[in-house]
């Protein structure tokens, strides 16, 4: 069945989505993009993801043409044109149709484009069974030349880590940051589990603020159980007792091997089940209706 695209306020079909190739989100990979979730006919944290939106925009000077609740309703829009009660948006905004040459300034309007759609990122075996990983040598870039904050549609730098990865035989890769410290991996925020403790880099060793990232210390505090921020290196993923990384796309999934070392007994351990648990049990128990 043919998908329905929500671009520039107009629902068309996935063959006539078409943006123009004097779009510097092409040319320049000038533009920013967010990853949503929706389950039983509710978008998880939409406020968050639009939130975020908005600041990577900011950061890139470039002014949003539709206001918050604009955004927010076009996502909604672009989810009920499809029929769907369950599955991942895509939403992309450009920097828009410009001249040659990076000015940013020729470009008059941002476009932006709602994809809905099924996604599936790695099979259920591996929620049960956990990831191998591996350490890619592509470092995560420095906030100095732009902020990993800033989801923008330049992902080069993960993209090649995420094919270092799959060369390896991989199915994700473990991204450093420039002193050789753990920012995260390609897609997704890397936690450990140590002595009963939850810990997770800060942001500031140059991760993404996930989204999930944030549901992980809420369902914690929940949960009665500890967490703190705290850099680590290759060494503490090692000798943890449990990893798991978090991220829209992947949601929550145990990390048992890293560089070929077992982390733990190299099966997904009790805290990592747990929050497992209680993610999939939040992410159907609140949301923004998708009014079907
Ligand atoms: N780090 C990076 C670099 C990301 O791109 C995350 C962490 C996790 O953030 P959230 O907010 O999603 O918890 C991301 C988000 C994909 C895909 O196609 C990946 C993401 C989002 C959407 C799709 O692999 N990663």
């Amino acid at each position: 069945m043919s998908r329905k695209i929500w671009l520039d306020g107009q629902i068309v079909d996935e063959a006539d989505a078409k943006i123009s190739v004097f779009d510097h989100g092409i040319l320049y990979g000038d533009g920013i993009f967010e990853g949503i979730r929706f389950y039983e006919g509710r978008v998880f944290r939409l406020n968050e993801h639009i939130e975020r939106l908005f600041l990577s925009a900011k950061a890139l000077l470039l002014k949003m043409p539709w206001s918050f609740d604009e955004v927010c309703e076009a996502t909604l829009e672009a989810i009920r044109a499809n029929g769907l009660r369950d599955g991942y948006i895509r939403l992309v905004v450009t920097r828009g149709v410009g001249d040659l040459g990076l000015n940013p300034y020729l470009c008059p309007k941002p476009s932006m484009f709602i994809i809905a759609s099924g996604i599936t990122l790695y099979p259920e075996e591996f929620y049960e069974k956990g990831l191998e990983v591996v350490t890619c040598s592509t470092r995560r870039p420095t906030p100095a030349s732009l902020s990993p904050q800033v989801k923008s549609l330049n992902y080069l730098n993960n993209v090649m880590a995420k094919i270092e990865a799959l060369k390896a035989g991989a199915k994700e890769g473990l991204m450093l940051n420039e002193q050789g410290y753990v920012a995260e991996c390609t897609g997704d925020n890397v936690f450990i589990v140590k002595k009963g403790e939850v810990v997770t880099p800060p942001v500031s060793d140059g991760s993404l603020d996930g989204i999930t990232r944030q549901v992980i210390f809420d369902l914690c505090a929940d949960l009665g159980i500890p967490i703190r921020e705290a850099s680590l290196t290759r060494y503490d993923i090692y000798t943890a007792d449990e990893s798991f990384l978090t991220g829209t796309a992947a949601e929550t999934i145990p990390l048992v091997k890293l560089d070929e070392r077992e982390v733990g007994d190299g099966k997904p351990g009790p805290v990592s089940l747990k929050l497992i648990e209680a993610f999939r049990h939040l992410v159907r128990s609140e949301g923004t209706e998708i009014g079907l």
